[in-house]
């Protein structure tokens, strides 16, 4: 099996996390987003990563890849069982995957991408209105939300996965959770982190 896309990339870090939870192994190609490799081309119909490829099977799109995965190789679930479980647990994948990412990127792409990769000047304008106006609501919704060790029943599922994952970049960016204002989000996202999956897929190869 083999996974395309860096290790920057928070949706990469989903599907290597999941494998990592399940014990299954694979390669790790650490591919940018577009990039010139018609394996990788083939894989991902838009260019973007993460993508799949598995026996001659192809799959672009972190849940899809996920959904593949949790049929595959169901053990450990990274599923509720229960259908409210099930319901939560993609509500907070398609969460984090959009309106979370969209803001908690913000920090990563002007304080990291732009200066080291891109080569372009950092906004550091649009670091401010992501920290002190777009973030906060979503901060205060996940502080509401958490209740224990878990974001959605008694096990680490794809919600604790998807929701976590992009805080990586939010602390390689030099920002982070204000633990007086969000105490429960804090704790949580640290100890989702300090995961034995989530630490291998935080040093996956970044290029
Ligand atoms: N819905 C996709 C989003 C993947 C995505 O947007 N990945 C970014 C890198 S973090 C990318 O490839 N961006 C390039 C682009 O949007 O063209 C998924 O869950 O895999």
């Amino acid at each position: 099996m083999i996974v395309y896309g860096t290790g920057y990339s928070p949706y990469v870090r989903k599907v290597l996390v999941s494998l990592a939870e399940k014990g299954v192994a694979y390669e790790h190609r650490p591919v940018m987003f577009h990039a010139p490799d018609a394996d990788f081309q083939a894989a991902s119909p838009l260019g973007k990563i993460p993508a799949l490829e598995d026996e001659g099977f192809r799959l672009a799109d972190s849940s899809a890849i996920f959904w593949y995965l949790e049929r595959k190789h169901p053990t450990p679930a990274l599923v509720p069982a229960d259908a409210r479980g099930l319901g939560r647990a993609v509500w907070f994948d398609k969460f984090g995957d959009t309106e979370l990412f969209a803001k908690l990127i913000v920090p990563f792409v002007e304080r990291v991408l732009k200066p080291n990769m891109m080569k372009t000047p950092t906004d550091e304008a649009a670091v401010t209105r992501a920290l002190d106006k777009d973030l906060p609501p979503l901060f205060d919704y996940l502080e509401g939300e958490i209740s224990g060790p878990y974001l959605v029943g008694e096990a680490f599922s794809i919600a604790d996965i998807a929701i976590a994952t992009g805080f990586y970049n939010f602390h390689l960016a030099k920002a982070r959770i204000d633990a007086d204002r969000w105490p429960k989000l804090a704790a949580y996202v640290d100890a989702t982190l300090a995961r034995p999956s989530f630490k291998a897929a935080m040093d996956a190869k970044k290029g």
